[in-house]
């Protein structure tokens, strides 16, 4: 319905809404833009010079003007608390329980996205600012902590189940930053020394997406969305929507990586 709009491809289940939304403005502002442009050329018309060669002192004296501005008051004011302020109040506020979802920690730093899985346990082992190493440890992930032993960590690299609701805990070790994925229709601002969660269920897999585009290259992407410094321009991050069975595969995967490497760090 909202195709002629000419958005990315919509792969999450609440970006419907979203578009319907941004349909809305436009159609709304398409007709505010003939409204105005057409009073324009007429007040052009009517009131050139060769027919009026003395000003009129009185001005206007019927209330057209003033009830055609409440008229797109009350619509703009329906937009607003009608359907805009609702929609985010499910957006912020509506969140899916955390036993149902999928908790993935993204810290955003100039110039990449840092990833924190929980694993089976679910939670997220400590953290330290002292054992951050930018290569080797960029979260300061305590390996030695039992809740840590499962857990997985990646740069650039967000795997996610489809059809599981995702809360992203979005943090920020430096300055502001900015999720965006264009075909979820989320795009939140992670701002240093707060934790703000967002949530969404992708719909599509990339590999679905590839057949569907037509595009065998097709990646979801996270563009940081907030000028946020040189770097800005390739801090892409790259999400990988794929089956639960595909996930899971992908987290073992990369747990025995990890394992793998910590008890061999000069491998
Ligand atoms: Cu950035």
């Amino acid at each position: 319905m909202t195709e002629w709009l000419g958005l990315p491809p919509l792969a999450t289940a609440h970006g419907g809404q979203i578009d319907n939304l941004i349909g809305w403005i436009h159609i709304f502002m398409l007709i505010l833009f003939v409204g105005w442009g057409g009073f324009f050329l007429y007040a052009i018309v009517r009131f050139r010079q060769s027919r009026n060669p003395v000003a009129d002192y009185k001005g206007v004296t019927s209330n057209r003007s003033t009830y055609s501005e409440i008229a797109v008051a009350v619509v703009e004011g329906i937009l607003l608390v009608g359907f805009a302020v609702p929609l985010w109040a499910t957006r912020v506020n509506a969140l899916p329980p955390e036993s149902e979802a999928l908790v993935v920690q993204v810290t955003g730093e100039q110039f990449a996205w840092n990833v924190h899985y929980a694993g089976a346990d679910r939670v997220f082992g400590r953290t330290d600012i002292k054992l951050i190493d930018l290569q080797s440890n960029p979260l300061g992930l305590d390996r030695s902590d039992p809740a840590a032993k499962d857990d997985v960590t990646t740069v650039n690299q967000l795997h996610l189940p489809v059809n599981r609701p995702i809360i992203v805990r979005l943090r920020s070790k430096d300055v502001i930053h900015s999720f965006g994925v264009p075909e979820f229709r989320v795009k939140q601002d992670a701002i240093p020394g707060l934790t703000i969660p967002i949530w969404f269920i992708p719909t599509i897999t990339t590999t679905d997406m590839r057949t569907r585009t037509g595009n065998p290259e097709f990646q979801y992407e996270i563009a940081c969305a907030q000028l946020c410094g040189l770097g800005h321009a390739r801090m892409r991050g790259i999400v990988t929507v794929e089956s639960a069975e595909e996930f899971q595969k992908w987290m073992e995967e990369a747990l025995a990586e990890q394992a793998g490497a910590a008890a061999d760090p000069f491998r």
